[in-house]
């Protein structure tokens, strides 16, 4: 079917527009205080506008006085873009350009005398114009095509380009959406004041790792942090909105937000988290000093009814972990908001997560949690139990040679051996290695911060040249050796002691 020159014009006109400014909103999500031309202008007019106006709006309109002025502002352009539209279905391209940089420059200037802003500020602005001329030029050819070919636009035609824009502008749309939650989360975290708790822990010894090149540090920064998920992309969660539900079999289920949470005492726990995925010799294994709240307090407080021994946590994702009533032991299992001095990382579960000493995160550390459910572990079953993992899993004793690395080659004459082992929440009484087929020689150990905690290893070591076979093998607090035999991750753990082979050259 065909279509008239002035319906696709009007097509055209606000189709460009929108893919404009979903553009502008996109590149305005990239940086906060950056805004889109339309919500620049709506702020200069709230900067300007008498207070008898603005009153007036506030008391017509309540809260969402904004809301309305930048529906006001968008449905202006809008009108406007009918026009700019009919003009590029005329062929008069000069004109409907023309106005679209006028509308650019308005857009650009307002967001340039924000107070806060500098030249940058404008990017959202072109950007939100340059796209709307692209998109422009791509009708204006297809009309041009048109009219040279005699072949009319048809109704088809027309449904089809609006709606490749269509989705193209929904998906700048969707992303600046997210991207801007993020920043702006990302900001809401910084400004966090972090509860102080009764009593800080001791100020962490001098860290040998500064000593050992290679070695790992006592203390895992969060930048270095390892990361596992099964979130595409990280929720972003305000604590404004979060809430921290507590039920199931309980006789007082609890609700509480993010203020009520961190009211309450608040501890400090260092502690090192694995992965259940940790090969032998892996690094999905991190320690931090973390900040919470005593999960065997709040526990308590909404009273398990009998029969209940698992508790679940959910995230705001869907993941779910759950461990045992049972380890509630006293060993200072926490809902966690800080780590090593920071509010959580948004990767690492702001605004709170799950931690239990002793346990491998996927049955216990559920980050960005939003639920704590008292079950029954023959009722329900955590994210990756039907995956084939086991229900129950303490994490096993590991070593790992962190310096020299698996292939290296060092020069000969006097370095070190070192690395880390952990076996949280027994503690690690030991640690040796082998070198060929020499005797086990027992390793210097570092500072022990805490049972729950790796602790740092090293020897002294001057080969000369050839090539070498190190071993590590660990023995826990309980006096038990770490067993030799490898194991797969599966379904609860690795075991085996990490082997390295290093070749030492007189000059390397
Ligand atoms: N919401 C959520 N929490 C989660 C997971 C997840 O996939 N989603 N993975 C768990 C697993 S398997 C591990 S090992 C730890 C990792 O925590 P980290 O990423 O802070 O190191 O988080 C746990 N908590
Ligand atoms: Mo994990």
């Amino acid at each position: 079917m065909s279509t008239s020159r002035e319906l696709r014009g009007s097509i055209y006109g606000p189709l460009a527009t929108i893919a404009g400014l979903a553009t502008g909103q996109l590149v305005a999500a990239l940086k906060n205080g950056w805004h889109g031309p339309i919500v620049s202008i709506g702020n200069r007019i709230i900067d300007h506008v008498p207070s008898a106006i603005k009153g007036f709006a506030i008391r017509t309109f309540g809260v969402n006085d904004k809301t309305f002025l930048v529906l006001t502002i968008f449905a202006v352009v809008m009108v406007i873009s009918v026009y700019i539209g009919r003009k590029i279905a005329e062929g008069k391209r000069v004109i409907a350009f023309a106005i679209v940089f006028a509308l650019t420059a308005v857009g650009g200037l307002a967001a340039i005398f924000d107070a806060t802003s500098n030249l940058f500020s404008l990017l959202p602005s072109i950007f939100s114009g340059a796209a709307t001329i692209l998109v422009l030029r791509w009708f204006a050819d297809r009309e041009s095509y048109a009219y040279v070919s005699g072949v009319e636009v048809s109704r088809r035609d027309l449904f089809k380009a609006a709606g490749v824009v269509g989705a193209a502008s929904l998906a700048a749309t969707g992303l600046g959406r997210i991207l801007h939650q993020r920043a702006s989360v990302a900001v809401e975290r910084l400004h966090i004041a972090l509860p102080k708790p009764l009593k800080f822990l001791a100020k962490a010894p001098k860290d040998p790792a500064r000593s050992i090149p290679g070695l790992s540090p006592l203390f895992t920064p969060n930048a270095d942090f390892y990361r596992i998920d099964t979130s595409l992309s990280t929720p972003n969660i305000s604590v404004d909105t979060w809430r921290l539900k507590i039920d199931g079999m309980v006789a007082k289920p609890l609700t509480l937000t993010y203020a009520e949470l961190t009211s309450r005492t608040v501890f400090e726990l260092d502690d090192t988290i694995a992965c259940v995925s940790n090969d032998v010799g892996g690094n999905l294994v991190g320690n931090a000093r973390w900040l919470g709240i005593r999960l065997d307090d709040l526990i308590r407080e909404v009273a398990p009814t009998s029969g209940a021994d698992q508790i679940m946590g959910y995230s705001s994702d869907g993941f779910s972990a759950g461990f045992p009533l049972a380890v509630l032991d006293g060993r200072d299992a926490m809902i966690a908001i800080g780590m090593n001095g920071e509010a959580l990382p948004l990767e690492h579960g702001f605004p709170a997560r799950v931690i239990v000493p002793g346990l491998y995160g996927y049955v216990s550390a559920t980050k960005w949690l939003t639920h704590l459910e008292l079950t029954r572990f023959d009722e329900k079953q955590g994210y990756w139990i039907p995956r084939g993992w086991s229900a129950q899993a303490p994490i096993k004793t590991q070593s790992r040679i962190d310096t020299p690395t698996d292939g290296a080659t060092v020069k000969s004459g006097l370095t070190a051996i070192a690395g880390v082992a952990w076996a949280p929440t027994r503690g690690i009484l030991k640690v040796e290695i082998q070198i060929g087929d020499t005797n086990w020689r027992e390793a210097v150990l570092g500072p022990e911060l805490a049972n729950t905690t790796w602790r740092q290893w090293w020897i002294d070591w001057t080969p000369s040249s050839g090539n070498y076979k190190i071993m590590v093998r660990a023995t826990d607090g309980n006096g038990d050796l770490q067993p030799m035999v490898r194991t797969s991750v599966e379904p609860n753990g690795a075991e085996g002691w990490h082997t390295i082979f290093v070749k030492v050259k007189d000059r390397p």
